[in-house]
């Protein structure tokens, strides 16, 4: 009822995070540009794979530039924080600052009846932006095409709008090279500014597709294909990465544009890190719990050309920051939201990161699988002494309360009794993407 809203409200108002008076603007009235790296973990950035005779190969150079130069506000305590709707509550968290649901994903459930206050409508009304998602599979899967026509996304380009055949794709797919170079045909059509994001899905389990790749990339060697092919489709993603931002240069696209990358989720799953731990120079004996938490890192990168502010942030935050992060740097105000996540440049920034499951992670301790852990040693604290047991009962407090907020709204349909953004509401019919670039 209009009556739960109150309660969210508030907790939006205590949560709120101000902007960075710095950065405040910086991309005012850029095009936005996400890229969606599928799948991708945090370790891979920088990651050398040495092959059978000593050699190092680097995964994922162009990606590496970009994470080390300072156009780039890049992350490296940058958590997922999505369940078992994967991509799309990534998606979910990213463009409207709320989790995806506990069970199931909120995109197939309730994407197709629920109202939002999503990204691409803000900046439409807001700011005059177009939208555009593009990816090549069909629409259907996750309810993309009823999701996003809610979440105001003037265009979606899915499989239909590319040529996708038996050599170039793959059960979830066109795969990433084509697909950039046939989404430039349709991104050159966009009024600018734009919103656009491109989820590209080579990147994803089980990593067959490029063993035998002309390129070469080596195989990793452990008892695990998964493992094994893994580098060999993060590698293929990068340079596709690296061909798109070519276009984008070549186009004139790029200076007016900010390129945020992230990486949806893990790609290796829990049940195989022990496998993993010897290529990042851990054992697999004494892999735990701990480790497992770490490895839900993923990249986070706003790369900014033409501006120097950025380098490697160490704030803790997550997916359901990154709207707030963006909508301040495009000098948005995002405080009349419902957004639960802050601003991960903000000063005022909390650093607590909640994972779907409740357990959560901060800058010193990590809690995860029902255990509390310093984060200096790795090791489990069996008895925390009085102070730190009271500080821990309140960060699981306050990550059961961002969760129960997101699930209120969620389940609720809250966002239809909302006015105060001041957003007038969306009508899904006057979305047709069968004729995108009407
Ligand atoms: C396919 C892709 C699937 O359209 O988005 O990704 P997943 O959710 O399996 O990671
Ligand atoms: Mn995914």
């Amino acid at each position: 009822s209009p009556n739960d809203l109150k309660d969210v409200e508030d907790y939006v108002q205590g949560h709120y995070a101000a902007p960075n008076d710095e950065l405040y603007g910086l991309a005012k009235g850029k095009n936005v540009i996400y890229i969606h790296l599928e799948s991708f973990q945090q370790f891979l950035i920088d990651y050398k794979l040495t092959d059978e005779n000593g050699q190092e190969h680097e995964v994922t150079p162009f990606i590496n530039s970009l994470y080390h130069n300072n156009s780039t506000f890049s992350f490296d305590n940058f958590f997922h924080q999505v369940k078992a709707g994967k991509t799309s509550d990534a998606e979910t968290l990213l463009e409207n600052s709320l989790f995806g649901l506990n069970q199931g994903s909120l995109f197939t459930q309730l994407g197709g009846k629920n109202t939002f206050q999503a990204a691409p409508d803000i900046l439409k009304q807001e700011a005059g932006y177009s939208s555009a998602a593009f990816h090549g599979n069909s629409g259907n899967f996750w309810n993309r095409t009823e999701t996003y026509k809610r979440f105001g996304y003037d265009h979606f380009f899915d499989a239909s709008y590319y040529d996708v055949n038996e050599d170039n794709s793959f059960q979830y797919g066109l795969h990433d090279k084509p697909f950039f170079e046939q989404s430039i045909q349709y991104l050159e059509h966009l009024q600018q500014p734009f919103y656009s994001k491109f989820i590209a899905v080579s990147n994803h389990y089980p990593y067959s597709e490029f063993k035998n790749d002309e390129a070469g990339f080596p195989m990793a060697a452990t008892n695990d294909e998964t493992i094994n092919g893994y580098f060999a489709t993060a590698n293929y993603l990068d340079k596709a990465v690296e061909e798109f931002f070519n276009y984008l240069k070549a186009s004139g696209l790029y200076e007016n544009s900010m390129i945020v990358m992230y990486g949806d989720h893990y790609g290796i799953s829990t049940s195989r890190n022990p496998d993993l731990a010897p290529l990042l120079g851990q054992s697999k004996e004494t892999w735990s719990n701990f480790d497992n938490a770490q490895m839900q890192r993923v990249p986070y990168m706003i790369h900014l050309p033409g501006q120097d502010k950025g380098g490697i942030n160490h704030t803790y935050g997550g997916e359901v920051d990154s709207l707030p992060t963006l909508l301040h740097l495009l000098g948005i105000d995002s405080s009349k939201y419902i957004q639960l996540g802050q601003d991960l440049l903000s000063p005022e920034n909390d650093q607590l990161v909640a994972f779907r499951s409740g357990d959560y992670m901060t800058p010193d301790y990590t809690y995860y699988g029902g255990s509390l852990y310093d984060n200096s040693t790795g090791l489990v604290i069996p008895t925390p002494d009085a102070s730190l047991q009271a500080k821990a009962d309140e960060w699981k407090q306050a990550v059961n309360e961002q969760l129960s907020t997101s699930d209120n709204v969620n389940n609720g349909d809250l966002l239809r009794f909302y006015t105060a953004s001041g957003l007038e509401p969306i009508d899904p019919a006057d979305f047709d993407y069968k004729n995108a670039l009407q």
